[in-house]
């Protein structure tokens, strides 16, 4: 890492769009360098407005071929799009990753894209916490739209319903007999579906099939839902289907503005958010003052885990 970095300067530069003070700022921000937490303070200000999508699915489904799809559409409206992939390196897809940079790649060079990826390993709150950085330095950058990559497998597609405002589900017709399986995880995340690759056979059924699985996952125990999730074919190799899913996607974005929904998202986003950086910041300050003698102690059956805890904590 470089040297000296003027918080005030960064921002102002990320602030007028300067992609490399916004590649500089999320480094500092996403890997916890001393200096990050007065720069995220000053990103959180300036940010909250972006439309983030998580763009979930199974491996090889073709999320980073449709988001590539979705950058090329909202360009052609003059958006500015940031877009984050989830470093699949702890996921069982690893070996896609540099055959996803490649895809996406293309819009690497336009101005109006900026395009990040984010480890996932070796941070104390997994992705989450990196990523609410990543996104505040993006919207202060001005992106419109956030497309959030994660490969969605059980615990990550959880994760992404507390980040995004709308959740793309993917999934391919070859994935049809499955989706009664389909991890209720992600039938409860979903806002939108997408039936991906439709120019293979068996597409009608696995709409059909995801429709079904969708009535009676959300009839269960729920209030009439205002947002009926859409169920939607696209064909990202060919960009079929693709004007349809940006339509929809600015439709919930719509319906999240009118309805309240929207805020109330926010607001548990940030709620995740606090909470990461409470675990982070709490964990680390109890565990630095456990001494020997504590150690000592608990071997002795002087006292246990919960009472040294509590003390720690300066709970009762
Ligand atoms: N036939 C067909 N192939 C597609 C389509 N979309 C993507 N593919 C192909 O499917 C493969 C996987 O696409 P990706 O976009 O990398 O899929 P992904 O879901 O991002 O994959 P991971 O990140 O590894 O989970 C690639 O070979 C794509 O070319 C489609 O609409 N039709
Ligand atoms: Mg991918």
């Amino acid at each position: 890492m470089p040297s000296k970095v003027n918080p005030q300067d960064l921002i102002r530069r990320v602030k007028k769009g300067e992609h490399a003070a916004a590649s500089r700022a999320l480094s500092i921000v996403v890997n916890d360098d001393p200096s990050s937490e007065a720069l995220a303070k000053e990103f959180f200000k300036s940010s909250g407005s972006a439309q983030k999508i998580g763009v979930s699915g199974p491996p090889g489904v073709g999320k980073s071929t449709l988001t590539g799809r979705l950058i090329g559409y909202y360009r052609a409206k003059r958006l500015k799009v940031g877009v984050l992939m989830v470093d699949p390196s702890s996921s069982i897809s690893g070996g896609a990753f540099l055959g996803d940079r490649l895809r996406i790649m293309e819009h690497a060079t336009d101005k109006g894209v900026f395009i990040r990826s984010l480890a996932s390993r070796g941070m104390i709150g997994g992705l989450t916490y990196a990523i609410f950085g990543a996104i505040h330095v993006l919207e202060t950058l001005g992106c419109d739209k956030i497309l959030i990559e994660t490969v969605g497998t059980g615990q990550d597609e959880v994760e992404i319903a507390s980040v995004a405002d709308t959740v793309l589900y993917v999934t391919t017709p070859s994935m049809g007999d499955e989706i009664q399986a389909m991890k209720a995880g992600a039938m409860e995340i979903g806002d939108i579906f997408v039936v991906n690759k439709a120019d293979l056979a068996g597409q009608d059924k696995a709409i059909a099939d995801l429709k079904a699985a969708l009535g009676l996952g959300h009839s269960a125990g729920q209030a009439v839902k205002a947002w009926e999730p859409p169920v939607l074919a696209t064909s990202a190799k060919d960009g079929k289907g693709v004007p349809e899913l940006a339509k929809e996607l600015d439709g919930h974005w719509a319906h999240l503005a009118k309805s309240g929904e929207g805020r109330a998202r926010l607001k548990r986003q940030h709620a995740t958010e606090l909470q990461f950086w409470i675990q982070r910041r709490v964990i680390k300050s109890a565990l630095e003052r456990v001494t020997d003698k504590i150690l000592e102690d608990m071997v002795s059956r002087k006292t246990d885990p919960a009472s040294i805890g509590r003390r720690l904590l300066g709970a009762r």
